[in-house]
């Protein structure tokens, strides 16, 4: 399955002239404001996010699981669908995988079908939340964390393995995300707990290229219901800090509490230099993995704000590794990853708009109804026809969803792998 582009440009005619109509009077009222609207086309060209191996697929929930048919079922056919996201949007040039589920069985093959495609492999994913077919030991009760060493180590060996498998992909970075917890008072010593994982992480640096990062993220609950090794960005940063340079933070949208203001937090850990990576999602009541922008768009409005205002003023900050992390029970997984896309771009676009310089002046004059002026102004400003121009710039689709219709492309897939494959690592 790959798009051509003569496809996508048999449905841009279409669509040709209203974007054009749009895109002249948008980019006239910016640029009378004082924007320069040919720099932020580029900063949303260059803008990649990183489409995650087990978001391609059906989720599901505790209750069940519906199929989409024509779902991948190998790695290739996972790349193969993230070029089909990338070919329309031209914004999901990367690929996070999950091992073990997508160990190459062909490195040279894979690596040049993501080349072709303009395809990167972004950070790895290890997995050590659920006991693998065969495995000596189980994380039944903690992976970094257990109590018993051989445990531990077997989850220490797991990673270590997973920097290998990114290595020869040309990754840069590992993720470690930890189930790891209790689910009732008095189950773990919260000292021992977090001393084992901050140890084990050591140990899991010590295997990291001298180009790598380790990014570690937080969740308050769930699986474990009580407590979480890792809760939050504290935890994490001390963590990170306690590995070293190359440890940094990595915030989920999803993974705090009800109306955590996440904008502060991304705001303070890149001041720290200290954010490493970002993973999209939405949620209304906890870690949802919705579409993203599909309940709070001003919130994640505000945090792009922050994350705007960290690129330019926090060299000190490296560049962020960023990823949607969601899971699709009643959407296409392609057309929500699409939606997402598109809410991500719009966000990121929305915060190139706000005027820095003025609301500096504002907040040095204590001038709150400003300050609220200049946010809400930017955020009120239809910036889609810039996200369309951006695309089409680049060979994509002025309407990747439209596109995505018109040239039936579920329908192919289904036709191409048949109706009832199941992704694997979900
Ligand atoms: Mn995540």
């Amino acid at each position: 399955m790959k798009i051509q582009k003569d496809q996508i440009l048999g449905c841009n005619k279409s669509e040709i002239e209203n974007h054009k109509e749009n895109f002249d009077f948008l980019s006239h009222k910016l640029n009378k404001q004082g924007h320069d609207v040919n720099s932020i086309l580029t900063m949303l060209a260059d803008f990649q996010v990183a489409i995650p191996s087990w978001a391609l697929g059906a989720g599901g929930t505790r209750f069940g699981r519906f199929s989409f048919f024509g779902e991948p079922s190998s790695l290739e056919q996972k790349i193969e669908d993230i070029g089909v996201l990338h070919s329309l949007t031209q914004t999901a040039g990367g690929v996070s995988l999950h091992i073990p589920w997508d160990i190459p069985s062909d490195y040279n093959a894979i690596k040049e079908q993501a080349n072709i495609l303009n395809i990167k492999f972004d950070a790895v994913n290890s997995n050590t939340f659920q006991d693998q077919k065969n495995a000596k030991e189980t994380y039944k009760y903690g992976s970094l964390s257990n109590t018993s060493k051989a445990v531990r180590e077997q989850a220490i060996q797991h990673n270590l393995e997973v920097i290998k498998i990114g290595d020869k992909l040309g990754s840069k970075a590992l993720t470690v995300w930890l189930a790891d917890g209790s689910c009732f008072p008095g189950q773990n010593n919260f000292q021992t707990a977090f001393q084992n994982t901050q140890d084990s992480l050591i140990d899991i640096y010590k295997g990291l290229p001298d180009d790598w990062k380790m990014l570690v993220e937080y969740k308050p609950y769930e699986p474990n219901f009580y407590s979480t090794v890792i809760q939050d960005w504290g935890a994490s940063l001390m963590l990170a800090n306690g590995c070293g340079d190359k440890a940094y933070t990595l915030v989920d949208l999803g993974h705090h509490l009800p109306n955590s203001n996440i904008e502060q937090i991304v705001s303070i850990l890149q001041l720290k230099g200290k954010l490493g990576g970002f993973h999209f999602n939405d949620s209304k009541y906890g870690d949802d993995d919705l579409t993203v922008g599909s309940i709070k768009p001003y919130a994640l409005f505000l945090i792009f704000n922050e994350l705007v205002y960290g690129m330019a003023n926090n060299p000190q900050n490296p560049d962020l590794a960023w990823m949607i992390d969601a899971s699709h029970n009643v959407k296409d997984p392609l057309e929500d990853l699409i939606q997402s896309l598109e809410a991500i771009q719009e966000a990121y676009a929305k915060a190139l708009l706000v005027n820095q310089d003025e609301l500096k002046a504002a907040q040095l004059n204590n001038d709150v109804v400003k300050c609220q002026e200049i946010i809400q102004g930017a955020y009120r400003t239809d910036v889609r026809p810039l996200l369309e121009n951006a695309r089409l710039n680049s060979g994509g689709a002025i309407s990747p969803l439209n596109t995505y219709r018109t040239l039936d492309i579920r329908g192919q897939l289904i036709k191409e792998r048949g109706k009832n494959t199941v992704a694997t690592g979900l």
